[in-house]
């Protein structure tokens, strides 16, 4: 008999530093207008074009977001530089990637009343890992204090977290652990073009972390998982091609194609059907019907890209009870979004109450973890 996997606790960490999207779009227009003193008489003489100019209106009507957390505000909004700015540190320093992955696993440890020592495996689960190696998940478990166990890290871009929920829940099930700690830090202000009035405004920085230990271990804390299920489809509608072997294609370098490019307009066309006919399915696999669903944590891309998917599986219009949202303040922060989600908004919870935990993103890449409140 397999054995199950509960998900005891969620840890968060949330940059100090915030960024409006008046202050984002202060700064964008001003580049956009003539970043420089020459730059603005060049258009003034007609002989460079001004670029179109960003609004906060559109970005909350678009989007739903009206902020978000960043780990280096200020060179964000220099014109002059408009990409964070983070010192490169020492190899005998904690990697910033690392620390916020270990801020995040202090809390959901301490959230659930465990120590270090009582973990087995750590998976960093995120969109962008700061190096190759070593893996950020073995300098976690170093940092944590870990003598045994073992970690590696894994990236499936939004969907990154669910897909390490379900490598968890296997690696419970299978016997080959019985508490792993799933870290998801997301620097994501590292990859975007705030020179691109179409994302500028898109991503957030945060890292969230998630403990899934054996049944046994647990008493009645926490939340049974019931079922995960997993879906890719090749798509190059959301891309990145930033990677090891652009130096060996150096014509390529400085492209803004080695930061986040989407098309927004498809990705929302396609991903809100295929990721609410996951969910059915799953639904349908695990006999629950939908009245059985309390609650949605859903992937924090676009408010009504949730509204849409939230509607079609409850089958009634929805309110931000059955699908909160917390990517007004947090924006998009890939992996983390539906983690930080369930972490803010699962306090009403009793005995025999389901939700659903969901990501979806890249890849294209989906996620659905059905949780049970013990
Ligand atoms: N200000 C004012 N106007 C603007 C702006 C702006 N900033 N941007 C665009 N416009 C204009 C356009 O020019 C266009 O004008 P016109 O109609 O005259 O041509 C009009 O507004 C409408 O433009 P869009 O069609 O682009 O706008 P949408 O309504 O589609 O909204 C969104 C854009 C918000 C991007 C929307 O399409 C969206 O959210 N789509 C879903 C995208 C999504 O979910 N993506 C997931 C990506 S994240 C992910 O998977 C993780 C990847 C790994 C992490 C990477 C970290 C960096």
């Amino acid at each position: 008999m397999q054995n199950k996997a509960v998900l005891t606790a969620t840890g968060l960490w949330t940059p100090s530093q915030s960024i409006s999207n008046e202050e984002l779009v202060e700064s964008y227009n001003a580049w956009a207008s003539g970043w420089n003193a020459e730059h603005a008489a060049q258009i003034e003489r007609e002989e460079a074009t001004a670029k179109p100019l960003s609004s906060a209106e559109f970005i909350e009507k678009a989007s739903g977001i009206k902020s978000r957390y960043v780990i280096s505000k200020d060179p964000i909004l220099d014109p002059n530089i408009m990409a964070p700015r983070i010192p490169e540190r020492e190899d005998e320093e904690l990697s910033l990637l690392a620390e916020m992955a270990v801020e995040a696993a202090k809390d959901a440890l301490s959230r659930a009343g465990r120590e270090s020592k009582d973990v087995d495996v750590i998976l960093v689960a995120c969109s962008n890992l700061q190096r190759p190696y070593p893996a950020i998940s073995v300098e976690v478990q170093d940092a944590l204090g870990m003598e045994n166990g073992f970690g590696y890290d894994m990236n499936v871009a939004c969907s990154s977290a669910t897909f390490g929920l379900s490598t968890a829940q296997s690696m419970i099930a299978s016997g080959q652990a019985k508490s792993v700690l799933v870290c998801n830090p997301e620097i994501c202000s590292g990859h975007l073009n705030f020179r691109d009035r179409d994302s500028h405004f898109i991503f957030g920085d945060v890292a969230t972390a998630i403990l899934v230990e054996e049944e046994s271990r647990v008493g009645n804390q926490g939340y049974d998982i019931l079922g995960t299920k997993l879906k890719t489809k090749f798509s190059n509608n959301i891309r990145n091609n930033f990677g090891f072997l652009n130096r060996a294609a150096p014509e390529g370098e400085g492209n803004a194609d080695k930061l986040f490019v989407q098309e927004g307009r498809k990705v929302f066309r396609e991903v809100v059907p295929m990721v609410a006919g996951m969910i059915l399915e799953h639904l349908a696999e695990l006999n629950l019907a939908t009245d059985q669903l309390k609650r949605m944590w859903l992937h924090q891309a676009n408010l009504s890209m949730n509204q849409f998917i939230a509607k079609k599986v409850m089958g009634r219009e929805v309110s931000a009870e059955d699908a909160p949202v917390i990517l007004n303040e947090y924006a998009n922060t890939s992996s983390a979004g539906s983690v930080i989600a369930f972490h803010k908004h699962n306090d009403d919870f009793v005995k025999g109450d389901i939700g659903l935990l969901c990501s979806f993103g890249a890849g294209y890449s989906a996620g659905s973890v059905f949780l049970r409140k013990r």
